[in-house]
């Protein structure tokens, strides 16, 4: 069964999530699926890509697959872990890349949404970053990229409460741009793609590339860089990041040490 279709018609192309069985987890397959639809994309010229799951889905992303979740000592959101390809995937896209979301969105699907150029969503949608339940260490450029787009008070009650944000209060923080009725969604998000069609490719996708330069140009020193770095190995290589794998695998609650 292929986990992400790709349909193009005329100037548009829709990217659709199809593993519901497992929650649209974002596991190293459904990544290869999802940068190869992407790729087709490219390949066809298709000026705006929607990015979708199932029509009616309760669950848009269950986030990263964490099945996959490397054990304790590897660094789980490295450069080149599938999350990191997929965002960089919506990112790097020429056009842009519009969000169609039905449904709940977790932990690093929450990061790829806003990696999307115009998060929309129907008022039943729910996003929550949930490293906190895994014992996760997030990684630099995800949570750079997170604060570019939402205020840090938001973020911070994100990541230290793991609780999901409903539709309105994320319309209200910047992490959606529109909110429709499930009924409406679709029509409203092929309008704005069809406009974007008629307006200058050229234009639009320099426009989209350097708001991506500039919103992620934050300096950082190598010192700061390298204690980050110390902080999130701490956390990678503690027996409270396996003890949050092992717990959701096991299907029950995490105890933690802290250690
Ligand atoms: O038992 P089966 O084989 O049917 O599989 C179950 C789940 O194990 C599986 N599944 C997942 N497998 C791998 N990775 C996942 N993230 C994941 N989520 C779900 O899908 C099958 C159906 O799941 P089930 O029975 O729980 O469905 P549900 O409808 O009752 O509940 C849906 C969710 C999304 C509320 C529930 O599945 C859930 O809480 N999933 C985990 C959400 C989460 O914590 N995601 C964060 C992943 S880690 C990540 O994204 C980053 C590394 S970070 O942590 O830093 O944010």
């Amino acid at each position: 069964m292929r986990q992400v279709l790709v349909e193009i018609k005329g100037a548009i192309g829709t990217i659709t999530l199809n593993n519901d069985q497992k929650r649209n987890a974002l596991s190293r397959e459904l990544i290869s699926q999802f940068i190869e639809a992407f790729e087709l994309c490219k390949n066809n010229q298709t000026r705006v890509v929607v990015l979708r799951a199932n029509r009616g889905v309760k669950v848009w992303s269950a986030g990263h697959d964490i099945t996959e979740l490397t054990k304790t000592g590897y660094d789980p959101l490295g450069y080149g872990d599938p999350l990191e390809l997929a965002t960089r995937a919506v990112r790097e896209y020429p056009g842009p890349v519009l969000a169609l979301i039905e449904g709940t969105v977790w932990g690093g699907a929450c990061e790829l949404v806003l990696s999307c150029d115009i998060p929309m969503c129907t008022p039943e949608a729910t996003f929550a970053l949930t490293p906190a339940r895994l014992g996760v260490p997030y990684n630099p450029s995800g949570i750079l990229r997170i604060l570019s787009e939402v205020d840090t008070s938001v973020v911070k009650e994100m990541f230290f409460t793991a609780r999901p944000v409903p539709a309105e209060r994320a319309l209200d923080v910047g992490l959606i741009n529109h909110i429709l009725p499930s009924n409406e969604i679709e029509s409203f998000v092929y309008a704005m793609a069809e406009d974007i069609t008629h307006l200058s490719p050229l234009s639009i996708s320099i426009a989209k590339e350097q708001i991506r330069a500039i919103s992620g140009a934050r300096p950082l020193s190598p010192e700061a860089f390298e204690r980050i770095a110390s902080l999130r190995r701490k956390v990678f290589e503690s027996q409270d990041y396996q003890e949050g794998v092992t717990a959701f695998l096991e299907k029950r609650k995490p105890k933690w040490k802290g250690m």
